[in-house]
This record gives structure tokens, sequence and C-alpha cells, in this order.
């Protein structure tokens, strides 16, 4: 594996790539263009510029979280073949500058979706929280000023003020779409990139929905075992391949996380790794990363990685806010980087006993 973590980009990120390359471990940036709109094409220039800014800091770009797909193809609109040719240029200049790594999702209307930005926990760390009274009592079209207030002046991934101006246009748009149509689009969507993916080998990695169950009645597919094989044996090809979110799919906690990774191995190519609390099975916190913080076993967690040969990129997730950082919401420096001191530990002590059993 290689640990690396998410970067905005210049202007948009309050870590510096200079602060990241003093983590140690870290080698590499899974970044993005934050300021492009899904459905439009990236341009060979531009992602030059932006693997030559991050290796000019000494670490690589080792993949591209995300490149976002327009909801034409969601829904399966007339529109969607030309949007499927726009996103096979922007992979065809990706793999031109050697990129072969894409995170995305394909999640209706909202990415993740939490309903406080800034919950106090007992030590005075503020982190991502859920509960499902406070989304039940809520109109999805508040949503987005009902957390606002709480972005730290930053703009939150899936939450851009543009996208939620549209909200109820968005919300339409699905009226007709269950989960079955929507997995039928994403499998049309896959099998029209494979061909540009086989011929740059890049991997297409999903990113689960979160929370893993239908929020706003909305559909919501890639939150459990069965549909993610599912997946996979629909485009059987190892370019379409999964984002292993831990936070995600564990939102759900009839999802045993270290059982899925194994029976996914081979076709997980990017790992998020990061430790929920729960209070009730309906009521959770980003906690810290370790284990006794929160209710996942994170040694099993990397155990089931390492024992499978995941070899792809691999990042602490949501970070609590600590020590007076102000920054995005779950993507300050700090506790993300003890995140990734405390994976690499992890990962050290099982490369280690497996080298040299006790
Ligand atoms: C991320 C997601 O911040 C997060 O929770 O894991 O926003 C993720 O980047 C997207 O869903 C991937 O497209
Ligand atoms: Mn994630």
């Amino acid at each position: 594996m290689e640990m690396t973590l998410r970067w905005y980009g210049t202007g948009f990120d309050t870590v510096t790539l200079q602060q990241i390359r003093q983590i140690p471990g870290v080698t590499g940036v899974i970044t993005t263009l934050y300021d492009t709109q899904p459905g439009e094409v990236w341009s060979q220039d531009r992602i030059h510029a932006l693997k030559a800014e991050v290796e000019a800091a000494g670490l690589n770009l080792s993949g591209i979280e995300s490149v976002n797909v327009h909801d034409a193809i969601k829904v399966g609109a007339p529109e969607r073949d030309q949007f499927i040719a726009n996103y096979i240029e922007t992979l065809e200049n990706l793999g031109k500058e050697d990129i072969h790594l894409v995170c995305y999702n394909f999640m209706p209307v909202f990415d993740w979706t939490r309903t406080e930005l800034a919950r106090k926990r007992p030590d005075g760390s503020t982190v991502l929280a859920y509960t499902q009274a406070a989304v039940d009592a809520l109109d999805p079209e508040k949503m987005f000023d009902s957390i606002a207030g709480d972005m730290n002046g930053t703009v939150m991934p899936g939450w851009e003020p543009e996208r939620m101006a549209r909200v109820k246009e968005l919300f339409a748009l699905y009226k007709d779409i269950d989960d079955e149509k929507l997995f039928q689009n994403l499998v049309y969507f896959l099998e029209k990139i494979m061909p540009v993916c086989n011929k740059y080998d890049i991997k297409m990695a999903i990113h689960p929905d979160d929370p893993a169950w239908s929020v706003f009645g909305l559909p919501r597919i890639i939150i459990n075992k069965t549909n993610i094989l599912r997946l996979m044996k629909a485009v059987d090809d190892v370019h379409n391949g999964v984002t292993f979110c831990s936070g995600s799919y564990g939102t759900s906690l009839a999802n045993d996380l270290p059982d899925m990774i194994r029976s996914l191995k081979g076709r997980i190519h990017f790992a998020h790794v990061r430790n929920l609390k729960f209070n009730a099975p309906d009521d959770f916190e980003e906690a810290a990363h370790l284990s006794s913080d929160g209710t996942f076993d994170m040694y099993e967690i990397m155990r089931a990685l390492y024992e499978t040969g995941f070899e792809g990129p691999i990042r602490p997730d949501h970070g609590r806010m600590i020590w007076g950082e102000v920054a995005m919401p779950g993507y300050g420096l700090y506790d993300r980087a003890l995140g990734a001191t405390y994976l690499n530990g992890l990962w050290e002590a099982i490369d280690k006993s497996h080298k040299r059993p006790l």
C-alpha cells in the first residue's frame, strides 16, 4: 500500500503540500481539479500542471478523487452519451499523464450526508456526526442551509452552493429512478468507459454511498456486500473496482468490514480507513482512528487489506478538528496526520508479524 492524504488543491485546501510531505510515511496525495463541474472535460494541460505542482513538493499524485459523474448519466437521460464521451476524454487525458486511479461515486443529489459538522466530544474535539432523527425532521431542501454555517468558510465536496441552489430540480430528476434503474445506469456507464480504462490501465474505484441506506427517499445502491459484488460481476473487469471506505460501509452495522474486504480481493484499488463511534445504530460520530475510540476493530480492517495483497493508495479519512485548527470539516491536518501515523503503525506491525511469526 501507499499512504496518502487527500488534498483539494492550492486555493481550496487549508493544508499545504509542504505540510503533507512532513507526515512520516505519507508519500502521495489524492487530489482533483476542484473547480471543475461534473460533465466537464479536464484538459491535459491542467492535469499536467497539477501533477507538476504535486511532484515539485516531493510527493506522488497517487490518484484522483473524484472525477464526478454528471446526473444525466446517473438518471440515464438522453444526453448521457455526450457526458460519457466527455468523461472518456477526461480519462484519456489522465491516462496520458500517467494517472491510473480514479475514485468516483454514484450517489444521487447529495454526496455523503451528515447532520452535524461540529459535534463536540468530551475531549473538546469536534467531529462530523449523523442522527437519523435529525434527517427525518429535515426538509431536504433545507439540508444545505442547516449545515452551511459549520463549513468554516470552505466549500465541501458534493455540497457546492451552485449545486445546492438546484436541489429541487435535482430531486425532480430522480423521481422515477429506483435502485434497479440506478444500478443499470451505472453498468451502462462502466461498460462504455472500460475500453479507455483498459487502454491506459486506469482503475475506476467506486466510493460507497454514505450513509449506507436511502436518505430522503433517494435510491442508494453501493451500500453492502451483495450489491458491490453484483456490480463487480456485472462488469467483470479489474478496472471496475472499489474504493473501500470503512467509514461509509461501516455506517451500517450489518456490514462486516473485514469480511467485505476479503470478498473483494483484487478489486479494491483504493482504501479510506476511519473509525466511527456508534451511540445507537442510527446515531454515530466520526471518532479518532484508534480502535478504542470507536466501534471498529481497525487492526482487523488493516489485516484484511494486508492479507488480500492490497497494493493501492490508502488514506486516513475524515479526522476530528483538534488543537484549534480551522479547516474544512473532516479535512484538517492534525488528526489526519495522527490517523496516517496510526495506520502506518498497524501496517508495520502486521507486516512484521507475517514475516516473522511470533
Ligand atoms: C469522501 C467522499 O469526504 C468524504 O466522505 O469520502 O466525499 C468521496 O470523496 C466521494 O464520495 C467520492 O466521489
Ligand atoms: Mn470515504
